[in-house]
């Protein structure tokens, strides 16, 4: 086999996630190796990414999965050490806002240090002109936003300690990438979600239920802040993006997102609309409920737990250098989006138990 038909190793962290499994396809249908990082689990953690797993006694298996932990050093620089990749995506990471008020110390650790680990394991092993990285920076690192819409120059303020880690993470990326001469790159995404996306984050939590009540198995959502507001892509056209970043001759960061911004009240409201339970929303506050427009039943309420210590209330992205400069658009509307979502989750509820 000449070099250039040597497949390309990517090393993914976060593969079991909605966006490894989706970015994970993409790699392995463009020809590459895949290898991802896996964490122990007292369950299988496998289920997003079950239909491209092959049996691990394949003579030539095109995605390898390895037991890893970001918080384990050893572990990161071993795993580096045996697949020497030629790109890394750092998607790994404990990514849940409200959960990272209750574990700040861990997600710092995973989400802050996981990818300095990366980055070091790159460097020590003498990688850093073999190996490109991407890192999955996020919106929330502007947290309490001054300027709308947000691009590449609006400056951070973030509002949680998932926030405040992930900046440490951009910055350390930004620092590598001066400092050594890496080729990293910085993802800067707006929230992108697909029918794998992970149970509790809002757009799930709320098709999940809307199949749910309308199949007869639950009567009611409860939910937070409903005046948030959330530019909402398609996980499935954001690794698009994430690939494309790698392919550029120079490192930078880029902005991804729609430029479209809904509220969760919207976003519900399309969600029981497309289960086939059109729904109205009335009162204030933490009285505000959502009222089945047939048959008068209140389908949502709020439930205060679910509201924020520091809250990010409005996000909108501008993607204009990523198209310009990656040719990347997103293809899904935060409307389409909602009702792919939807269908999924009443026929999972249609499937023989
Ligand atoms: P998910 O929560 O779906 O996936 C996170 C992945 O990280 C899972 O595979 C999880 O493993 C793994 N993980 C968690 N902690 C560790 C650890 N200590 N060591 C190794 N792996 C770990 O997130 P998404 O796929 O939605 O997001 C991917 C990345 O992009 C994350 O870093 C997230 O913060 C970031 N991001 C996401 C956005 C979005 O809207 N989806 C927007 C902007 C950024 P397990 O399956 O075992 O839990
Ligand atoms: P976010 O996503 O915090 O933006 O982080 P999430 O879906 O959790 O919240 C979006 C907004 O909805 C409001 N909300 C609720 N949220 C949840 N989870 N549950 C509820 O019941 C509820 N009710 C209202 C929230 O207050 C918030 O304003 C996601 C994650 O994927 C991060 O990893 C990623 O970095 C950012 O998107 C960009």
């Amino acid at each position: 086999m000449t070099q250039s038909n040597v497949a390309k190793r990517a090393l993914i962290t976060g593969v079991t996630g909605q966006d490894g499994a989706y970015l994970a396809r993409l790699l392995l249908a463009k020809g590459y190796e895949v290898h991802g990082l896996k964490r122990r689990s007292s369950s299988f953690n496998t289920g997003r990414i079950e239909d491209i797993y092959q049996d691990p006694h394949d003579p030539d298996p095109r995605l390898v999965l390895h037991y890893g932990d970001l918080t384990d050093a050893t572990n990161i620089i071993r795993v580096m050490q045996d697949v020497r990749p030629h790109e890394v995506y750092n998607l790994g990471a404990q990514s849940h806002v409200q959960v990272s008020f209750e574990t700040p110390e861990y997600t710092a650790n995973a989400d802050a240090m996981g990818t300095l680990r990366l980055l070091e394991a790159i460097r020590i092993l003498g990688l850093q002109d073999h190996t490109r990285f991407y890192q999955a920076s996020t919106s929330e690192m502007f947290g309490k936003v001054r300027q709308t819409p947000q691009d590449e120059d609006t400056p951070f303020h973030p509002r949680s300690p998932y926030g405040v880690a992930k900046l440490y993470a951009h910055w350390i990326t930004v620092n590598y990438r001066e400092a050594y001469g890496m080729h990293a790159s910085s993802g800067i995404l707006f929230n992108h979600e697909s029918p794998v996306r992970g149970e509790t984050f809002v757009t799930r939590k709320i098709t999940r239920a809307a199949a749910a009540i309308a199949h007869g198995r639950q009567d009611t959502l409860y939910l937070g802040n409903l005046d948030a507001r959330r530019d909402w892509g398609h996980a499935a056209d954001f690794v698009k993006g994430m690939w494309a970043m790698l392919q550029q001759d120079v490192p930078d960061d880029y902005v991804l997102a729609t430029g479209v911004s809904h509220t969760v009240r919207e976003f519900a409201g399309w969600a029981f609309a497309d289960a086939g339970l059109p729904i109205r929303f009335e009162g204030e506050g933490a009285g505000e409920v959502g009222i089945s427009e047939a048959d008068g039943r209140i389908l949502v309420r709020i439930d205060e737990r679910y509201l924020r210590p520091a809250e990010v209330e409005t996000l909108l992205g501008n993607p204009a250098k990523a198209r310009e400069k990656l040719g990347w658009e997103p293809a899904t509307t935060a409307r389409e989006l909602a009702r792919e979502m939807v269908e999924a989750d009443l026929a999972a509820l249609r499937q023989p138990t």
